[in-house]
């Protein structure tokens, strides 16, 4: 058994000249600009709650076409099928690429059971795409990671509360991404309206232990848990999502123009658009990928590795002169790439989680060594 060296410092050594290595902090900065960022934000809700506009709204771009229509004779144009929209921004030197993966409306059949699982599936396989690139022998010095860091989940603006549906949907996503609800079409309550459904929506995600966004991770300090229960007050937004342009005394907004007046998206006073692209862009788009990775990630992988980890157990058991064949090969490979194949570890905590990984990581064999199915 290898023991790690004792690295335990007794003391902070202050030298007593210049060394150099505070410039540590800049050469990650110029790492990190080279390569630049990547988030990847999906929506999903029912049907002609506005996902496609808003995709549209946040980046101030025609990225996909939307139902709205002018006219009755003119088509109704819904989202068939799970599209991802690409997308690089860049301010002052930063590049930020985003993808936008926009999902079709569920919930208008009349047997609504297993209408979100493409949803769910995507949001899975991309967790597969990244471990398959983190388990081959020959990686790459930097993994593309396609995972969803964000789903903006639409909740129809009815000022009850959710439907049966959401319920399970939320509940099933919560399990494996950052999921950041919003009040749809928020332009069709009062705002005394928005506030009320605002508190009902709130209990009713405490009431149905719905596991949104934003999760507290054991390391979190005092400040970072207070952050975290002011967002949760502010939670979900009340949006409205709109890619016309309205000229008002000259000036170009972006909004609605309704018999009672416009609507500015923009203006903070009318909605919460703003504050929603100031929170995803502004100030929590590296907790949600690092979330991402921390929570939902690792979840994901420690129950594919368990599992794995399982079956070559029980395959060397079987298997007296304990050489794999190719069809055992297929089935471990099999076995990582099939959602829900690997018991899921929802029930460990973080902490836990941490200290079963490191147990995982000594007794599961290197991830470059040939154990490992062939083609993963
Ligand atoms: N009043 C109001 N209408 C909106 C808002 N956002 C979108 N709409 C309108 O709602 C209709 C449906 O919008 P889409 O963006 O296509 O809705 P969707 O959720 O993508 O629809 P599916 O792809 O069919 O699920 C269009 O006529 C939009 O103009 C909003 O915030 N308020
Ligand atoms: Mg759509």
């Amino acid at each position: 058994m290898i023991q790690p060296p004792d690295t335990t410092v007794p003391h902070v050594v202050q030298p007593n000249f210049h060394v150099g290595f505070d410039s540590i902090t800049k050469q990650i900065e110029k790492r990190l600009l080279k390569r630049g960022f990547q988030f990847n934000i999906m929506v999903v809700g029912q049907s002609g709650l506005g996902k496609t506009t808003l995709v549209n709204s946040l980046f101030a771009s025609h990225l996909a076409a939307t139902s709205g229509r002018v006219n009755p004779k003119e088509k109704l144009i819904s989202t068939p099928k799970i599209k991802v929209v690409s997308h690089t921004i860049e301010e002052n030197g930063v590049h930020l690429k985003i993808n936008i993966i926009d999902t079709p409306g569920y919930g208008d059949q009349i047997n609504n059971e297993g209408c979100w699982d493409p949803i769910h599936k995507y949001i899975k396989e991309q967790h597969v795409l990244y471990l398959l690139q983190e388990l081959n022998a020959q990686r790459k010095p930097h993994i593309s990671d396609t995972r969803v860091h964000c789903v903006l989940f639409f909740i129809q603006p009815n000022g009850h509360g959710l439907k049966p549906i959401d319920i399970t949907v939320l509940k099933k996503l919560s399990e494996i991404a950052n999921v950041v609800p919003v009040i749809a079409k928020s332009d069709s309550m009062t705002i005394a309206e928005r506030e009320v459904f605002k508190i009902i929506l709130q209990k009713e995600f405490a009431y149905y232990q719905l596991c949104l966004y934003p999760n507290n991770l054991e390391d979190y300090d005092e400040e970072e848990h207070h952050v975290n229960a002011r967002i949760r007050q502010i939670i979900p937004f009340a949006i409205v999502g709109s890619e016309k342009l309205i000229n008002v005394d000259g000036k170009q907004i972006r909004g609605r123009k309704t018999r009672c007046g416009i609507i500015d998206i923009e203006d903070e006073a009318h909605c919460e658009f703003p504050h929603l692209r100031n929170f995803l862009i502004s100030t929590r788009l590296q907790d949600l990928i690092e979330t991402t990775a921390l929570i939902h990630y690792e979840k994901f992988r420690f129950s594919r590795l368990i599992a794995l980890k399982e079956n070559s157990s029980s395959q060397s058991g079987s298997n007296t002169n304990g050489s794999s064949t190719a069809s055992q090969h297929q089935k471990q490979h099999r076995q990582l790439v099939t959602a829900g194949a690997a018991p899921m570890v929802s029930s460990i905590n973080n902490g836990t989680l941490s200290k079963h990984l490191v147990q995982i990581n000594n007794t599961i064999p290197a991830a470059d060594t040939p154990h490992y199915p062939q083609g993963i």
